[in-house]
């Protein structure tokens, strides 16, 4: 049985993996390649020719801040989800050397009950960067909360020090909500197989009594 159960779980974890590379991507216009469309509010939003892999064809969204510190401005999408799930959430950022004032970029994922994603706020979790001059990579993971419909991923720029009126700015790109957890759902899938095969192991039918 021990073999059986292994086979099993191995072409589980595979078929899970390759599930897990074709997760789709909730948000739409994540990498840039024309503009920022999509993503609101714009008004602190540009399109930007710097990617972060560096392809000719595509760019970055550069997330101004003009605000007096701390605060953050953000940008984001709202996206239906399923509670209960795990979601991974990810970006590549680059904050430019230069400024004369100082921050972070920030990547934000917060659940709501609401299709709105403005009010039935419930809980939120955040990721950031303050490397400068290089594209650096933020990733985060969380559970969808008991009564969750919703959830909204923010590109901030987070201006931590600095002055009032200064155009503090940070790039993001490759922005990625997959799709409900590949995690989860390998997990369950395994324990099914894995349950399937201690059944059968239990329940010998003709001619098949042994492993
Ligand atoms: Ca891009």
């Amino acid at each position: 049985m021990g073999r059986r159960l292994l086979v099993l779980g191995a072409l589980a974890l595979g078929s899970l993996l390759g599930l897990e590379a074709r997760a789709q991507n909730l948000l739409t216009n994540s990498t840039f390649d024309a503009n920022v469309n999509g993503w609101s509010p714009l008004t602190f939003l540009s399109w930007n020719g710097n990617d972060a892999d560096g392809s000719p064809s595509s760019g970055s969204a550069q997330v101004r801040n003009n605000g007096t510190p701390p605060v953050a401005i953000k940008s984001g999408q709202c996206v239906a989800i399923t509670a209960g799930q795990t979601y991974q959430y990810a970006a590549d950022y680059f904050i430019p050397s230069g400024q004369s004032d100082s921050g972070e970029a920030d990547l934000i994922l917060s659940f709501y009950s609401s299709s709105n994603c403005v009010i039935g706020y419930i809980i939120g979790d955040q990721v950031g960067g303050v490397l400068i001059d290089t594209w650096d990579h933020l990733a985060g993971t969380f559970d969808a909360p008991i009564g969750a419909s919703y959830a909204k991923v923010e590109l901030a720029s987070n201006k931590l020090v600095g002055t009032t009126g200064t155009n503090y700015y940070v790039l993001m790109d490759n922005i990625f909500l997959p799709e409900a957890s590949a995690g989860l759902q390998q997990g369950l899938a395994v324990a099914a197989l894995l349950a399937a095969a201690r059944r059968r192991k239990s329940r010998p039918g003709p001619g098949c009594g042994r492993d």
